[in-house]
């Protein structure tokens, strides 16, 4: 397959290029390097020195044989995409290129605006390009599972019946963010869906929730092509951030009780999710929408599991609860279906003491990089 994946130098990007390259495909990569720019604006660089893209492409290549194709480019200037899509023609094409960060966009207006205009325009412009350049590509739109909140009811996976005095009718699942970034993935999904259904395009949203890990087939080659991993209080995500603490000697932060419940994925279930969802298209006029997730657990159990297993590897590990920085539930009902990739053919790689001791051993060799100073949240919207 020709595969276009927007966003290509992040923490799912990378990764996923070098799989599905290994995997024979012809692969174009586009980034203008946002993240980058936004981690060293911020003072959130990753732990482990990442070469830029190109570099990255020629090491993959000189180790495998297998080419990647590198464009720098920003996503959200229309003409430059279209000519990327012209002149590409993806038979799929991944959408990773937006802002990422919750916390990021919850810091000021300035934030918020980046966070806005990114993610908006880069999906609007990916939508208009596909409609005139590639109208038979199948678009994979990374969403998150944090578009549906916490609801007190079961969350269903993207569609809900509705019945209502008599009459009954399939809708999107009711979503509502807790953060901007959190709300922009539902404007995209909104606009997709709009697409879908005038223009009958061909797209996956896939409602990931919070990744953890940094080892993949493909980074067991060589540490260069290791992942961009993010520990600190904006870009780093609670497991990894978690992991970094332990090998640190910094007790876990724990935000507020602790019983913020989502549903969790090792990386490498996320490359997996990536291919069957390539694999196994959707029609056109069709917008599937698959719940990206193995299990669920509240923070506390995942600090509580980070602490044994970090003392199984002879760390003295201990839990602190903070106030919590973020406006959000910590008590909360969550019960997420997830069976459609399970269906597709996903073999989850669950949660264990080894995962978690692997990713320690991994960390612990650029543990001198690690800045305390950037662990601690810096900044509060509670
Ligand atoms: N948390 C802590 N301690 C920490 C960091 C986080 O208790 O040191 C808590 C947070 O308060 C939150 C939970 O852990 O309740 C998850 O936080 P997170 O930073 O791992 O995840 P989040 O901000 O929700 O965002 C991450 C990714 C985002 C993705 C999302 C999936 O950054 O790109 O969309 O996970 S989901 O959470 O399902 O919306």
């Amino acid at each position: 397959m020709n595969v276009l994946i927007l966003g290509g130098d992040g923490y799912l990007g990378w990764p996923t290029a070098m799989r599905f390259a290994s995997n024979g495909h012809q692969v174009t990569v586009v980034d203008n390097y946002l993240k980058r720019t936004l981690a060293k604006q911020n003072k959130s660089q990753a732990l482990i020195p990442t070469p830029d893209l190109l570099e990255r492409a020629r090491i993959f290549q000189s180790l495998t044989n297998h080419q990647i194709d590198v464009i720098i480019e920003d996503c959200t200037n229309p003409t430059a995409l279209n000519e990327i899509v012209q002149r590409c023609r993806p038979e799929v094409l991944i959408h990773y290129a937006e802002q990422p960060s919750g916390p990021y966009s919850m810091r000021g207006f300035e934030e918020a605006q980046v966070t806005f205009n990114n993610n908006i325009h880069t999906t609007f412009n990916v939508i208009w390009s596909v409609i005139k350049h590639a109208p038979d590509c199948h678009i994979i739109k990374l969403g998150t599972m944090g578009e549906y909140g916490t609801p007190n009811i079961d969350i269903e996976e993207g569609w809900i019946d509705i019945h209502h005095r008599g009459r009954t009718d399939k809708f999107l699942y009711p979503r509502q963010g807790a953060t901007l970034y959190h709300t922009t993935k539902i404007m995209d999904t909104d606009l997709l869906w709009f697409y879908v259904r005038t223009y009958g395009l061909k797209v996956t949203d896939l409602m990931q929730g919070p990744v953890y890990g940094l080892i993949t087939e493909e980074s067991l080659l060589d540490d260069r092509l290791l992942t961009n991993f993010h520990y600190d209080d904006l870009f780093g995500t609670v497991l990894n951030r978690f992991i970094v603490q332990a090998v640190a000697g910094i007790p876990l932060t724990l935000y507020g009780s602790g019983g913020q419940t989502r549903g969790f994925l090792n990386i490498k279930d996320t490359l997996q999710c990536l291919e069957l969802a390539a694999a196994q298209p959707v029609e056109r006029g069709d917008l599937r929408i698959l719940n990206q997730f193995t299990e669920q657990f509240s923070v506390r159990q995942l600090a509580e599991q980070v602490r044994t297993a970090a003392r199984s590897s002879g760390y003295q590990t201990e839990i602190q609860t903070i106030k919590n920085p973020r406006k959000e539930m910590d008590s909360h009902y969550f019960n997420a279906a997830h069976q459609g990739l399970l269906d597709m053919g996903l073999k989850p790689h669950l949660l264990t003491t080894e995962i978690i001791s692997e990713m320690i051993s991994v960390i612990a060799k650029y543990q001198d990089r690690i800045d305390h100073s950037k662990v601690m949240p810096r900044f509060s919207y509670s």
